[in-house]
């Protein structure tokens, strides 16, 4: 090979190496382009109606996040059971085919175990209490722990945030003034094995239900009541078809923003800190829009035809002690006996 022939290949290769790396540096500034102009969109799915002051939180804190991020970091939001119900939601959100969800703590018992505290009848004195278990010291220790599965090991989960939902009472086709109305008469729960267990202690049999298959059940008799607060009453329309409402304030479930620790784990620190900042903004939403919301849906399903019942508690607090013997144990008693002890 002559001397002019190898300078002409390797000028060939070297033509080549250039195109190609400018040709990289072309497509990966398109790439960067892409995602300023489009940035990340994130979904979320909830098993919630539009008109549900949760729903309206979640949209408030999609709209926070788009702002706090110049549209860096979005998120969509599916309602109305769309993506599946609240068990479906936290297996996707597990697995890390969807990104966040709003669930009740209730279902997520069942993925970890600690969770069922929440799920314990009378374990807050009223709302006040409530808030300063969640934001304080407690509340927070119990939402990174969200992220370890029973007997260690990862969830997959990310807790990012409470909303409020209030206290759970009884609703239904009968009067319920104590415990003995429950008996052989069918309510529907969320799929909650201490929930369950409440509705068989006070006498009910207790039936899981998805929330967006309840209207139908309540309807077709297929049950004779169930339990909620009174904005998921009205949003869902059940007053039409259960007119007594009794406030027996069994439980107080907390709402949680939850994430997939796949797409946490894939966020940048920037990203992360856009997330809380809004997360955190939503929540004090939140809580202004529910104290409205729960006040204005009693009164409207009120309006509407239902008797709603004031009862004595004592009963109602009596037959569920054995419900709290059973789960508060080991690590959940602690938690429980730490929240009784905060005044
Ligand atoms: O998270 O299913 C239910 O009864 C829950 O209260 C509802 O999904 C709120």
């Amino acid at each position: 090979m002559s001397k002019g022939n190898s300078f002409f290949i390797l000028g060939g290769v070297l033509g080549v190496i250039a195109t190609s790396l400018l040709f990289t540096v072309i497509l990966y500034n398109q790439d960067d382009a892409e995602v300023a102009d489009q940035g990340r969109v994130l979904r979320l799915g909830h098993n919630l109606s539009v008109k549900h002051p949760l729903h309206q939180s979640l949209l408030y804190f999609s709209e926070e996040l788009s702002n706090v991020s110049g549209n860096q970091l979005k998120l969509e939001v599916y309602p109305a059971s769309q993506l599946g119900d609240e068990t479906k939601c936290i297996e996707q959100v597990q697995s890390g085919t969807l990104d966040f969800t709003k669930t009740s703590t209730g279902p997520l018992g069942n993925f970890v175990g600690l969770m069922k505290l929440f799920s314990l009848p009378y374990l807050f004195r009223d709302s006040g209490h409530y808030w300063q278990v969640l934001e304080g010291e407690i509340g927070q220790e119990l939402l990174s722990k969200l992220s370890v599965r029973d007997g260690g090991g990862a969830s997959g989960i990310h807790g990012l945030g409470y909303f409020d939902s209030g206290s759970r009472n009884f609703y239904s086709n009968v009067p319920i003034h104590s415990p003995k109305d429950l008996q052989g008469r069918k309510f529907r729960v969320m799929r909650d094995p201490v929930a369950m267990d409440l509705v068989s202690a006070l006498g009910g049999s207790p039936t899981p239900i998805p929330f967006g298959e309840l209207y139908t059940a309540l309807k077709q008799g297929v049950v004779d009541g169930a339990e909620n607060n009174p904005s998921s009453v009205l949003s869902a329309r059940h007053h039409e078809v259960a007119k007594y409402l009794s406030l027996d304030a069994h439980t107080r479930i907390p709402d949680l923003v939850i994430m997939s620790q796949k797409t946490w784990n894939k966020l940048s620190d920037q990203e992360k800190a856009w997330l809380e900042a809004s997360m955190l903004k939503a929540t004090s939403y939140q809580r202004e829009l529910w104290k409205v919301s729960e006040e204005k849906s009693l009164a409207q399903i009120k309006k509407e035809g239902v008797e709603v019942i004031e009862v004595d508690q004592a009963p109602f607090k009596l037959a569920v002690k054995p419900v709290i013997e059973k789960y508060a144990q080991g690590e959940l008693l602690e938690f429980y006996n730490r929240i009784q002890a905060v005044k």
